[in-house]
């Protein structure tokens, strides 16, 4: 035929994806994965592989002219920047009322986000699991995930001192005059390497304002932990710029894909259709889910469950600021990496986990900037639009305003302890909450109803997701170790049962 195969295949190289590529490659099994964004290893002109906020070039956006950063304006002035069109590192899908940021390159979004590693509360997780072991997941795949994606602590005697971290005290501070808990955030950027920026024997990332378009330093991304781990087995191999469109299945059961190759500025070079026989989806929320619309809807794999596109959340994101009294100043110098939150998850009516953002904009602000995750019930769901030939988001507005309404009480609170107010000209207008994006879509293709307790899709054989979309919209926290530990969980069983044994 006029086409490749390999026995298995994995879509996107986040952490679902990277996780089954290990583990894949650990068992032997010869595995290519295809990831449609860029490998992030070469030095532009000013000889950094990434370019920060203050900055950015065209390496910062997917294809696009205009950069897309989330704090639309400051101090009423537009910080993004003309780019030109390239592979850059951070996308933001717009569907509608509803914007996602997600990271492209291999590492997915482990390449651009804040590295808090937050596991979960047991209760909650099991509330929005049922039918899983959790008890297990605590055990054994947390502590795999945790061990595997690096996850080290903030030494609390730095934290105490250190001028990076005044934005987390001051926040703290705030917090607690209004009764509330804090606790320290977990990371996956090596604390130490923080500390020694701090001390000037390292070059500077997180301190350099470098986040949300890549660290040059410090942050222990996919493709340094999971990924470097899967090449090493000598069985996985990873092609770039290679966007998967298609999925159909022929008699024999083989799944083949019809597959895009993109060059620097995101035209198609051409297309290549690449057969398996074990077919992993680790393309993200909204990329596992519009693979398998598509496949539903142009009736390619018709006996996809009719669950397929439904569950999608936004993990209840809002985004917040407070102007704080001239005498509790946050710094000129913030790391870009949280390390503090605020734990009101217990918060009968409002409950809200928020983390103490920085503004790393390099001259003191007076401002703490919050992402508030939030027990928002609402639920979105996709279709499929056949004259784009993609997925469209239903999700309205109205459906953030849970989100607000949960944020609002707490940090009222908060402002009424502290005599402060909000901020209101940090997102392009005058709201003081903004939630028309996410960082962490979840859903679409959820565990145990799209899919069985171990992410294989229903209606076919052989055909996983293994990524966020199994989440079910919300998880209280920060959602990448869930991911990662679920992967970890799905893969032992499949390999097991249907890829070890004959
Ligand atoms: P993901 O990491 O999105 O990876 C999907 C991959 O598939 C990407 O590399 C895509 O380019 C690729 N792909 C998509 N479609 C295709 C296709 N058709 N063909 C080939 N490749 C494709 O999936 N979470 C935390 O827990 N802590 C944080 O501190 C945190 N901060 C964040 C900050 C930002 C700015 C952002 C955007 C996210 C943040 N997140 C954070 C969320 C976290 O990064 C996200 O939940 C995970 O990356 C999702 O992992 P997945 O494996 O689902």
């Amino acid at each position: 035929t006029d086409r490749e195969f390999v026995p298995a295949l994995v879509v996107g190289t986040g952490y679902g994806a990277a996780v089954t590529a290990l583990r894949l490659g650990e068992a032997g099994v010869p595995t290519l994965v295809l990831e449609m964004g860029r490998l992030w290893n070469t030095r532009g002109p000013d000889g950094r592989i990434f370019c920060d906020m203050l900055q950015p070039d065209r390496r910062s956006t997917w294809l696009r002219t205009r950069t897309q950063a989330p704090l639309a304006t400051f101090l009423w002035a537009d910080v993004n920047r003309d780019v030109e069109r390239y592979t850059g590192v951070l996308d933001r899908v717009d569907h509608g009322e509803m914007s996602v940021y997600v990271g492209r390159g291999v590492g997915g979004g482990s390449l651009v986000n804040g590295a808090m590693a937050v596991t979960p509360k047991r209760g909650y997780l099991a509330e929005v699991l049922p039918g899983i072991d959790v008890d297990e997941l605590y055990r054994t795949y947390f502590p795999r995930a945790s061990a595997m994606l690096g996850v080290n602590h903030v030494d609390p005697a730095w934290f105490e001192t250190c001028e990076v971290y005044r934005y987390a005290r001051v926040s703290r501070t705030h917090a607690h005059r209004t009764g509330l808990r804090t606790t320290f955030v977990p990371s996956v950027y090596d604390f130490d390497h923080m500390r020694r920026e701090e001390a000037g024997e390292v070059p500077r990332s997180a301190l350099a304002a470098e986040v949300i378009y890549g660290n040059n330093h410090g942050k222990r991304s996919l493709d340094q932990t999971y990924l470097a781990a899967a090449l090493g087995t000598g069985n996985v191999t990873i092609r770039t710029l290679h966007q998967v469109h298609s999925i159909e299945r022929e008699p024999d059961g083989t799944y083949v894909l019809t597959v895009r190759l993109l060059d620097d500025v995101g035209a198609v070079l051409g297309t290549r259709r690449i057969g398996t026989r074990h077919l992993f989806l680790g393309a993200g929320s909204l990329g596992s889910t519009e693979l398998l619309l598509r496949a539903r809807e142009t009736g390619a794999l018709p006996a996809l469950s009719a669950e397929v596109g439904h569950g999608w959340g936004t993990n209840g994101n809002v985004m917040l600021g407070r102007a704080n009294h001239m005498w509790d100043t946050t710094g000129a110098t913030q790391s870009g990496m949280p390390a503090l939150g605020i734990d009101a998850w217990d918060d009968p009516a409002h409950p809200v986990f928020a983390e103490v953002a920085p503004l790393p904009a390099g001259t003191e602000t007076w401002v703490s900037v919050y992402l508030a995750i939030t027990r928002n019930p609402e639920r979105g769901h996709f279709t499929y639009d056949a004259a784009s030939d993609s997925a469209r988001l239903r999700w309205t507005a109205a459906q953030g305003q849970p989100s607000i309404d949960m944020a609002k009480a707490l940090f009222d609170k908060v402002n009424r302890a502290n005599g402060t107010i909000y901020r209101s000209e940090l997102f392009g207008d005058t709201r003081e909450f903004e939630n028309r994006f996410t960082y962490h879509p979840l859903g679409g293709v959820v565990l145990g109803r799209a899919t069985d307790g171990y992410g294989r899709v229903r209606g076919y054989d052989r055909l996983y997701v293994t990524d966020g979309a199994l989440v079910p919209g919300n998880v209280g926290v920060n959602p990448f170790l869930t991911i990662t530990a679920l992967a970890e969980r799905n893969i032992e069983r499949v390999l097991a049962e249907d890829l070890l044994t004959p």
